[in-house]
C-alpha cells in the first residue's frame, strides 16, 4: 500500500505514487477528506520481518550492506537500553523527570540516519534515538532532566538543536533555519546543499505554530522536512481528539507532499526520509512524514497511562515492536547470529554505565546563575527577588551561603 500524495516529483514510478493529490470531488469543487487512509502506509518489513516490495522506496534500502543494516538495530537496542537506564535513574531520585521513548526506535533511528551531516535537526523532548545517530554522547541529555542544565550541548557540534518543551514552537524555528540555508545557498552557490528536519508529534500538530510553520515553508520552499511521530497519545489525550484523518493529509493543504510511512519499520523510515531529503535539499521544497508508531511507556516519568488506555490496546503495539521484527529479520536473511546480539547487549549495558556515572557525577545546578541571565543589565524586580532568595536559603544554616550569594551577581548579567 502507498502512503505518499505526491505532487510532480519526477520520482514516481509505478503503482500509486503517481503524483494525484489528494480527494476525488464529492461535487463541484468540493473534496472529499483525504486520499490517504489508515490502510495507506509506506512499509517495508512488517510486524513478522518480512520485506515488502515498494515500488518507490525499495531502491532506498536495496543498496544498505549488512553492516549499516546492523547498525539499525544496534542503534535502536541501544537507545532502549539507555531509556531503560535513565527511567531508572529517575525512580531512584537523580533525575527530575524523563521522557521514554520505548517503542519508538525505529522512528528516530531510520530518519535520524538518514540524514546528513550538514542538515540540521529540531526536536522536541523525545529524540533520544536521533540524537544518537548524531553522535552525541547520550549522558549530556540527562543534563536538562537532572536541572543542572537548561541545554546541556553545544548545537552546533552536532546539528542537532536543544530539546523544545514549547509544543511546536521548534518547527517554527526549523523553517527560519531552512531559510537561513536558502540564503546561504543563494549568496554562495559553493556551501554544501541541506534540509533541516522538524520533529514534532500528533498532540503538538493542533498547534498554531505547525500551521504557521507549514505556511511559510511551502511559501518559500524552504528545504525542510517535517517528521510527525503519531504515537497517538499526546499525554491522555487520544489522536482522534487531534485529527478525524490521518495527519499526512495536511500536507497537500499546503501544497507540499505527505507520506505516511510505518513509523516501527526502520528500513521504511529510513528510505521515506532519505526522500524527502533529497527532495528538500534538491530545492523542491517541503515535505511531511507521519510516521505511525506507539509510545508503550508512560509520556514521562511523571504519567501513569492505565488511567487513560486499555492495557489491550499496549499489548497490540507490542506485537509491533520495532526491535522485534527487525531482530527476525537479520536472522532470517543470515546477517546477524547470536554473538551479534550478545555483543550489543553487552555494549549497551556499557553505555548505560557510562551514562550513570556520568549522571552521579553533574555537579548541581547554579541556582544564582539563573538571576544574573534574566535580562542583559541589572533589574530591580530581579534584584529584589534574589535578595528574597539569598535570605531564605540562608535561613537554612550557617548563612554561608547567602553571604557568598551577596558577592556575586545583584540581578544583571553577569
Ligand atoms: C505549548 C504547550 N502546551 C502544552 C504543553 C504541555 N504538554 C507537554 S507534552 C504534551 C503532549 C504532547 O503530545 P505529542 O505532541 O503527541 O508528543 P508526545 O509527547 O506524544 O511525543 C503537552 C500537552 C507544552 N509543553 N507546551
Ligand atoms: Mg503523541
Amino acid at each position: 500500500m502507498s502512503g505518499a500524495q505526491l505532487p510532480t516529483t519526477g520520482r514516481e514510478t509505478t503503482g500509486t505514487h503517481n503524483g494525484t493529490w489528494p480527494g476525488s470531488a464529492i461535487s463541484s469543487g468540493v473534496l472529499a477528506p483525504g486520499s490517504i487512509t489508515d490502510a495507506d502506509m509506506v512499509q517495508l518489513l512488517d510486524e513478522h520481518g518480512a520485506r515488502h516490495h515498494d515500488a518507490m522506496f525499495s531502491s532506498y534500502v536495496d543498496a544498505l550492506d549488512a553492516d549499516t543494516l546492523r547498525g539499525f538495530y544496534r542503534d535502536m537496542a541501544t537507545v532502549r537500553r539507555f531509556d531503560a537506564e535513565a527511567t531508572a535513574l529517575q525512580r531512584q531520585g537523580e533525575l527530575a523527570l524523563w521522557v521514554p521513548v520505548v517503542g519508538q526506535e525505529a522512528a528516530q533511528i531510520g530518519s535520524g540516519r538518514a540524514t546528513a551531516k550538514a542538515d540540521y535537526i529540531f526536536p522536541t523532548y523525545r529524540e533520544h534515538g536521533v540524537a544518537l545517530t548524531r553522535g552525541l554522547d547520550l549522558a549530556d541529555l540527562l543534563k536538562l532532566f537532572r536541572g543542572v542544565s537548561n541545554g546541556g550541548w553545544d548545537p552546533r557540534e552536532t546539528n542537532f538543536h536543544l530539546y523544545t518543551l514549547v509544543l511546536a514552537a521548534q518547527t517554527l524555528h526549523a523553517v527560519g533555519y531552512a531559510m537561513g540555508i536558502q540564503r546561504d545557498l543563494a549568496a554562495d552557490s559553493a556551501t554544501e546543499p541541506a534540509a533541516v528536519v522538524a520533529y514534532f508529534g500528533d498532540g503538538a500538530s493542533s498547534e498554531g505554530d505547525v500551521h504557521e510553520s507549514m505556511v511559510f515553508a511551502s511559501s518559500y520552499k524552504a528545504p525542510v522536512v517535517f517528521f510527525c511521530q503519531n504515537n497517538y497519545w499526546a499525554i491522555s489525550v487520544p489522536f482522534e481528539v487531534q485529527s478525524k484523518i490521518p495527519l499526512a493529509n495536511r500536507a497537500a493543504g499546503y501544497g507540499f507532499p505527505g507520506i505516511r510511512v510505518d513509523g516501527n519499520d526502520v528500513l521504511a523510515v529510513y528510505a521515506v526520509t532519505q526522500w524527502a531529503l533529497d527532495h528538500a535539499r534538491s530545492g523542491n521544497g517541503p515535505v511531511l512524514i507521519e510516521a505511525s508508531t506507539y509510545r508503550l511507556g508512560a509520556h514521562t516519568t511523571a504519567d501513569d497511562p492505565t488511567k487513560y488506555r486499555l492495557q489491550a490496546e499496549e499489548e497490540a503495539w507490542r506485537g509491533k515492536d520495532p526491535l522485534v521484527r527487525f531482530e527476525a529479520y537479520l536472522r532470517a536473511e543470515g546477517l546477524a547470529d547470536d554473538a551479534f546480539f550478545e555483543q550489543v547487549k553487552n555494549d549497551g549495558d556499557e553505555l548505560a554505565a557510562h551514562v550513570r556515572k556520568a549522571t552521579l557525577a553533574m555537579n548541581s545546578a547554579d541556582i544564582r546563575q539563573k538571576f544574573a541571565t534574566v535580562y542583559a543589565q541589572a533589574h530591580p524586580l530581579v534584584a529584589e527577588e534574589l535578595a528574597w532568595f539569598n535570605s531564605y536559603e540562608a535561613s537554612f544554616g550557617d548563612g554561608q551561603d547567602g553571604e557568598t550569594a551577596e558577592s556575586t551577581t545583584q540581578g544583571g548579567a553577569a
